[in-house]
Order: C-alpha cells, then structure tokens, then sequence
C-alpha cells in the first residue's frame, strides 16, 4: 500500500467510495465523475502505479482483475448494451491517478472512433 494513494485507501476501506464489487485481490467502485450511467473502476488492492508498472507476477492478478469485469457489467445490466473498457497510462491518455485503474463504461452509446 502506498500511504498517499488515494485508490489505496478505498482499497483498504479507510476513505469511502460505492463499492460494487470486492475480493482479496481486487475493489471495484463507481467513479466520482461518472461519464455515462455505468462508471465502474476496478483497481487492483495491491498498489501498482501504472501499465508501465506491471510485472510478469503481476499477470494472475490481471487475468483476475479482467476476469471480475462480466460479473460486474452483468450487476449494472450491461452485458447484453456492451460497455467500453479503458486503462487510461501516462501524460497524453490524461491518468490523473497513479494506480493501475480500468474504467467500466457503459449504458448508453458511445463515440467512435475514439481519441
Ligand atoms: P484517469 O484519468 O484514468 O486517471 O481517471 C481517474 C478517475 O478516478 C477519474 O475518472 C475520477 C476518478 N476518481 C478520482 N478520485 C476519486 C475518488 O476519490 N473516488 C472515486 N470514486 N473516484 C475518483
């Protein structure tokens, strides 16, 4: 846990946050500022600052953290719509939180193309 990570505090419970979906891996919860009616991000409880981050350990963790996404979207009645998933790296994609983040986007049409 990084003390001044904010994702690590809602992943330890010590700040609050929607949480839809937890497990000894993994926290999922609703984004402060929703872009559509579904704004889920899944973080990993374990801090890792970024893609750039992740380390050949890290991939049962991501396969897990992947894995929990249809469970999640089937909570928010998505599956069937579709959703967009988006991991947000580095300065030009705009990753304003450094722990590993994937946003869960969904119940309603989105743009294309995207950028
Ligand atoms: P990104 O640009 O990918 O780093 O997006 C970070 C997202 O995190 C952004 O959509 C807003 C969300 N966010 C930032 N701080 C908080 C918080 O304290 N609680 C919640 N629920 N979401 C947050």
């Amino acid at each position: 846990m990084s003390t001044d990570c904010i994702f690590c505090k809602i992943a330890a419970g010590e700040i609050p946050a929607t949480v839809v979906y937890r497990d000894e891996l993994v926290t999922a919860f609703r984004d402060i500022h929703p872009v559509a009616p579904t704004h889920i991000l899944v973080i990993p409880n374990k801090h890792i600052p970024s893609t750039n981050d992740l380390s050949e350990a890290d991939q049962p963790l991501m396969g897990h953290l992947l894995g929990v996404v249809p469970k999640i979207a089937a909570q928010e009645g998505v599956v069937q719509s579709g959703y967009r998933l988006i991991v947000n790296t580095g300065p030009d994609a705009n990753q304003v939180v450094m722990h590993f983040h994937l946003h869960i986007i969904g119940g309603q049409r989105m743009k294309y193309p995207m950028g």
